[in-house]
């Protein structure tokens, strides 16, 4: 039986140079004669997809609770294709994934109050258990100085700097309890240069990215 896929999961606040960096590893993936793909949550071309663009964008309004559900109904939309893949030896890089579902949905605050939680942590875990597991989750740490350097946050309804403050508590959070449930979590300085920040990403992948013997784990069981 051949090796599965490497699935490597990059997460990050915005600015963080994510796209740059995930789009940089296909291409030195492609060149290596791996086969590998991009993908990228939300997918905002699927029928769900396209009520979450809607809803990023201030177009239309939706309980928290039923945007959390849809962004994790998202991927379940994919997770018998990102399997299929991963067994066909193809590997996976994700821009971004459950993780950044936890972290935003559980950074969120009641109205009026500083900081009493809107929805509970591990309701905002448990739609996605069970989603195939990445065998790495790449957290590009970037400042507020240095995101506010690159040119600010854009319009989009989560891109502000209250938000993305706690968003990234809650990320440090995440990253303990998925190295506790025998995760690999790698937090990367993302104010470095992007060559730089690629060289840290590619030392963590290099070895993964030669074909995986073990099974597709599954997240947080
Ligand atoms: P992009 O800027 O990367 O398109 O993300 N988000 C993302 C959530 O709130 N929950 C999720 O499950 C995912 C995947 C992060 C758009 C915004 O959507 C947020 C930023
Ligand atoms: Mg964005």
């Amino acid at each position: 039986m051949g090796k599965r896929g490497a699935f490597i999961v990059i997460e990050g606040l915005d600015k963080s140079g994510k796209s740059t960096q995930a789009a940089t590893l296909l291409r030195r993936l492609q060149d290596s004669q791996v086969s590998a793909k991009l993908i990228k949550f939300p997918d905002r071309t699927t029928t769900i997809g396209k009520m979450v663009d809607s809803y990023l964008r201030s177009e239309s309004e939706l309980d928290d609770h039923v945007i959390h559900l849809l962004f994790s109904a998202n991927r379940w939309e994919l997770a018998s294709s990102i399997e299929e893949s991963l067994k066909q030896g193809e590997t996976i890089i994700c821009d971004r994934y459950a993780f950044s579902g936890i972290a935003f949905s559980a950074s969120k605050i009641r109205p009026g109050s500083h900081s009493y939680p809107l929805l509970d942590y591990a309701w905002c875990r448990s739609p996605d258990i069970g989603l195939p597991a990445p065998d790495i989750a790449i957290m590009l740490d970037v400042s507020q100085d240095v995101a506010q350097a690159r040119g600010g946050y854009g319009e989009e309804r989560y891109e502000k700097e209250d938000v993305q403050r706690r968003v990234r508590d809650v990320f440090v959070r995440i990253g303990e309890e998925f190295e506790g449930s025998g995760g690999k979590w790698l937090v990367v300085d993302a104010d470095e240069k992007p060559d730089e920040v690629q060289t840290v990403i590619w030392d963590a992948v290099k070895d993964l990215v030669k074909g995986i013997e073990g099974p597709l784990e599954k997240l947080w069981d």
